[in-house]
């Protein structure tokens, strides 16, 4: 495969020591700022691996419904270890502008290549090395977890553990799609609270809002911790139909406006009782800061992918402790790769209310890994083995695989 070495990026360059195997710099940037004398890793090469999961059942929100995930995987191959990051990219660009074949493209033209390059490096450098390609955040994010994922499995440090996890298991939410109908809608809910879930996530849009809430709400109690996502599906227009869920003592409503109408969810904040958690529209810790310097959230739904990993994840969660803001630890239905690095992010001390990190089979018949369970108090635990702790199993990614590529760091230039 022929993959044209990159220019060097400025910033990086004027970083790496080649050839030194101890870097000594301020690794980590904004609030966890700090000098550290820390091994770095040599990038043998990247693989991509793309792996189609049906899910159990249709999931429908307000922008599409997913029938099966068409997930790419990144193994970061070092010398003494690999490391695993998912992407969290959907097949089509509608929850965001990435999609998955964009997502495989620009890491393959741009953004492997530019790490490859790099020979040796931390993987704190890793966002700094990418910073000149603008976006593509859920790429890089697979990228910076798989680099990561193999630096700490080589030092035997767990991802909890790098991170700053509190907590060794934790709280469990649900995200349940639209349905054809509230009966359906009702027994849906109600199956998941049987399993355990302690708290509950309802897919709306215009059209299906007051009423399914208001009969979840008769149907389970006002014990019942509930919440709505209209992943973007309103306008300031609608704010007199949303002041309507006020009735209902939610405990948030995410997304409700575009990902870019900040200044719109501020307005809409000061109509509505209930308060406003930004998912889409957080793409990183400035627009956080920006967010809530606005007052356009109240609660944040952390997603690393979406935020360029779980270094920037970590930063955005500093910044919502330091300001008093609320997190959670959203979901795009990872497999059991990607949400073993989502229980350690919802471990962080900041994380107090329950995630849309639900057990595995929640989503797939089969995961790619050993599944994560529901305890019966409705957690779920956080790996403790060196760096993400979980593997693919190897016959399950082998049937599920539909492709994969090998970027080797021989390969550039040739
Ligand atoms: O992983 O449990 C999950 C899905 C949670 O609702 C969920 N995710 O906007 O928060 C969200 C959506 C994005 C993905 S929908 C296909
Ligand atoms: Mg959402």
């Amino acid at each position: 495969m022929a993959v044209r070495p990159p220019g060097r990026p400025r910033r990086a360059a004027r970083r790496r020591r080649a050839g030194d195997r101890v870097l000594q710099s301020g690794l980590v940037r904004g609030a966890q700022t700090e000098t550290r004398q820390e091994a770095v890793v040599k990038l043998t090469g990247f693989e991509l691996i793309r792996v189609a999961m049906p899910l159990v059942a249709p999931f429908r929100t307000s922008f599409g419904v997913e029938h099966e995930r068409d997930v790419l995987m990144v193994r970061a191959v070092t010398p003494d270890a690999h490391g695993w990051g998912e992407c969290v990219a959907m097949s089509e660009p509608l929850y965001s502008s990435e999609y998955v074949d964009g997502a495989a493209d620009v890491i393959r033209r741009f953004l492997a290549p530019r790490l490859l390059a790099a020979g040796e490096l931390h993987p704190h450098q890793v966002c700094d090395l990418l910073e000149p390609m603008k976006g593509h955040r859920m790429a890089k994010a697979a990228l910076e977890t798989a680099v990561l994922d193999a630096w700490l499995r080589e030092r035997g440090e767990s991802f909890g553990a790098h991170l700053g996890a509190v907590r060794d298991r934790v709280p469990a939410g649900v995200s349940v799609g639209i349905m054809d109908t509230i009966p359906r809608l009702l027994d849906a809910v109600d199956g998941y609270l049987a399993q355990g879930y302690l708290r509950i996530k309802l897919k709306i849009e215009p059209g299906w809002d007051v009423e399914p809430v208001r009969a979840v709400r008769e149907r389970f109690g006002d014990e019942l911790l509930l919440q709505v996502d209209a992943n973007a599906a309103y306008t300031l227009a609608d704010a007199a139909t949303l002041a309507r869920l006020d009735a209902f003592d939610l405990l948030l409503i995410e997304q409700p406006l575009a990902e870019d109408d900040l200044r719109q969810h501020a307005e809409l904040a000061r109509l509505v009782r209930t308060p406003i958690c930004l998912d889409e529209s957080i793409v990183s810790a400035k627009v956080a800061a920006d967010a809530i310097a606005l007052r356009a959230t109240r609660v944040i739904n952390i997603k690393p992918g979406r935020v360029g990993g779980y270094l920037e994840a970590r930063r955005i969660h500093d910044l919502c402790q330091a300001h008093g803001i609320p997190v959670w630890c959203g979901g795009m239905l990872e497999t059991g790769i990607g949400r073993a690095a989502n229980v350690a992010l919802a471990a962080l001390p900041g994380f107090s209310l329950p995630g849309d990190t639900s057990a595995s089979d929640r989503y797939y018949a089969q995961d790619i890994t050993e599944p994560f369970v529901l305890g019966p108090d409705g957690h779920v635990e956080v790996p403790s083995g060196p760096g993400i702790g979980i593997e693919p199993v190897a016959d399950v990614l082998r049937a599920r695989t539909t492709s994969s590529q090998w970027l080797g760091a021989g390969d550039l230039g040739s």
